[in-house]
């Protein structure tokens, strides 16, 4: 008898052009997954919403991410990709979980506080519940590996404890523990060309190479990386900035040519313009063809719906299973 496969859930919000870090973060994996594992990817629209007052360009974006993904190799037919909005039964479970959620909790966690300094005038409710509307996400499937970044780690500790919680409040065992994955390597955090911090949609467009960025603005944005004056003595640390240039360029160049120029960093004859010369040739060479790719897709209306609803069913199909084993569970079932 076949293997039940391991259920699998993830999801990027259309806040912005997707990135480098986007793709090592999440992208990667779940082409890598899609084969052997049963896959959930969406994007998330109704995230974006705790962030956006302005949703002008929610469609362009969604399509874009969409497109995105794809071109990157996700495969439509294999998975089931869906937009979150098209499958209302997230709502449904988000209420049930956020009876299970206390308000000191969610105010602790760091990315709400990270959101309420960056938009102090727009706290809003949708924001503190974040986490709640993601473990909902993840849940609905009853997914137990979210391929993510390490940004998202704190919140899989969240929804693994809302699933306990449910379970223990309504009884049965309705709901697993999820957990992130990076096929047993350390999550990506793919570093900010400005030494500070993540590449991110919705900060710092400079500082982050995004996979719609053409050839000469990916040559440009290296170009203007920071870096420093060299190791100050042999075996010197590296900077933040030089450490997360070498991260980058581990992404794309060879072992051959990693070696030689931390070697270089380390006698301290480094060229830091000929390594972003290296740098920037791998990244032109690896983005341009998933440039193109996307680009032809983002035009193509008749496929982008038809992938959107096939994906929005298959969504809600394993969702009514869920939620019907909640309701049961609460007792919300009275004949
Ligand atoms: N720099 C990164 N390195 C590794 N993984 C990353 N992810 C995001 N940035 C990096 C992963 O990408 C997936 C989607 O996350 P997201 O939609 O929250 O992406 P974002 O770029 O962080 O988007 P925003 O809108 O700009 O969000 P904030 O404001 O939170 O930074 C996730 O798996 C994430 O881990």
């Amino acid at each position: 008898m076949e293997k039940k496969r391991e259920i699998v859930m993830s999801g990027i919000r259309p806040t912005g052009f997707l990135h480098l870090g986007n793709y090592f973060g999440a992208v990667r994996n779940y082409v890598r997954m899609q084969d052997s594992y049963t896959c959930y990817f969406m994007v998330a629209d109704l995230h974006a919403l705790t962030t956006l007052s302005e949703t002008r360009d929610l469609k362009g974006h969604v399509r874009r991410v969409m497109a995105e993904n794809i071109a990157c190799g996700l495969d439509p037919d294999k998975v089931a990709f869906y937009c979150q909005s098209h499958v209302p039964e997230t709502a449904e479970l988000y209420l049930f979980f956020n009876m299970l959620a206390y308000v000191g909790e969610l105010e602790k966690t760091p990315t709400f506080k990270d959101k309420v300094r960056l938009h102090p005038q727009n706290v809003n409710a949708g924001l503190l519940t974040y986490p709640v509307l993601q473990a909902a996400d993840i849940l609905l499937h009853r997914a137990t590996l979210v391929p993510v970044g390490k940004d998202q780690e704190q919140h899989l500790e969240i929804a693994r404890n809302y699933a306990n919680r449910f379970n223990h409040r309504y009884g049965g065992e309705v709901f697993p523990e999820a957990y992130a994955f990076n096929f047993g390597e350390a999550l990506a955090k793919v570093p900010s060309l400005d030494g500070t911090g993540k590449m991110s949609k919705s900060e710092n467009q400079m500082a982050t190479i995004y996979l719609s960025d053409s050839d000469e603005m990916i040559v440009k944005k290296i170009k203007g990386a920071k870096t420093d004056s060299g190791a100050a003595e042999p075996g010197a640390a590296m900077s933040e900035a030089v450490a997360g240039l070498f991260q980058l360029l581990r992404l794309v160049a060879s072992e051959d040519v990693v070696s030689k120029f931390e070697a270089d960093y380390q006698a301290g004859t480094i060229r830091y313009g000929d390594m972003k010369k290296e740098l920037a040739a791998g990244m032109v060479q690896f983005i341009a063809p998933i440039r193109e790719k996307a680009e032809a897709i983002r035009n193509d209306d008749v496929y982008l719906r038809r992938i959107m609803e096939q994906g929005a069913a298959k969504a809600r199909a394993s969702a009514a299973v869920t939620i019907q084993l909640a309701k049961e569970a609460i007792g919300l079932k009275y004949y």
